[in-house]
């Protein structure tokens, strides 16, 4: 059940619900814990809740959102607008369908990315609601690079890299690396306790984070922000960062990141 969704309890106030939040909104960065995150519905989706976790309202060049769908639940009727999605699947399990192609079913990992101006539709499996994360993103097309075809996967089958020759860290990329069709990239990043990057980070390229497993603390701008699974982290152009995990066991985090274009 997600924390926005607990019963109040007569007489008692949650703690941290006057004034106390782990939730920062910046100029560059934003840290978002779930319990404050409110939920709406969309026209295009039928017994779904969406819940938007970065938006160019923020100051995002991308819109990240979880959608919350109930059994059988899913989209109203096919979606075709010009931009990119890519879907993952973090909970319970969904048939998928772009374009022409027949549908296929996704369970937790699984993810999907469908191009701009094709079509999709997704539906909840009958047995059990299921989490999904979303990213929308104007395609910002190159001069004779073709656009990205469809990919579905399970980052299950996904091969682990670690171009940083550091111990206890791990790569799946969900999307190709390198390839210049697309202008962003999905990652699973995986850190064993006590594994940090080499340097903070001071880079052009934008983030959405949404934390999967385990716990740390996520240094952003410049203050460090205890975080655990299902907080949310927007890092705008040029916000230093630096992730330093806790806790006992690994700490995995899907990140979206924009790459492979000049600046204009
Ligand atoms: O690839 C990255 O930019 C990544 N190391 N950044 C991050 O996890 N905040
Ligand atoms: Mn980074």
């Amino acid at each position: 059940m997600h924390p926005t969704d607990l019963p109040a309890q007569p007489g008692v106030v949650r703690p941290g619900a006057i004034g106390h939040s782990r939730a920062v909104v910046g100029r560059n960065f934003a840290f978002i814990p779930p319990e404050g995150v409110l939920k709406s519905r969309l026209p295009a989706w039928s017994s779904t809740t969406v819940r938007f976790l970065a938006a160019p309202t923020l100051g995002a060049d991308f819109a990240q959102f979880m959608l919350e769908i109930e059994p059988s639940g899913g989209t109203a009727r096919p979606i075709c607008v010009d931009l990119q999605h890519f879907f993952y699947v973090v909970t319970g399990a969904v048939d998928l369908n772009i374009g022409t192609d027949a549908p296929t079913s996704l369970t937790e990992g699984g993810f999907a990315y469908v191009p701009p101006g094709v079509s999709f539709t997704m539906s909840c499996h009958p047995a059990a609601p299921a989490r999904v994360i979303a990213v929308k993103k104007r395609y910002e097309a190159a001069e004779g690079i073709a656009a990205p075809t469809a990919i579905i996967g399970q980052h299950q089958a996904m091969p682990m890299t670690n171009h940083t020759g550091l111990q206890g860290r791990g790569f799946k990329h969900l999307l190709p690396i390198g390839d210049l069709r697309f202008d962003f990239e999905m990652n699973l990043m995986f850190f064993q306790p006590g594994v940090c990057f080499p340097a903070v980070e001071t880079h052009i390229m934008e983030h959405g984070l949404l934390m999967l497993e385990g716990q740390g603390l996520y240094y952003l701008g410049n203050s460090w922000h205890e975080i655990w699974v299902d907080d949310f982290i927007w890092m705008g152009s040029f916000c230093p960062q630096q992730f330093y995990p806790t806790g006992a066991s690994q700490s995995v985090y899907l990140l979206y990141k924009n790459v492979n274009r000049d600046v204009t």
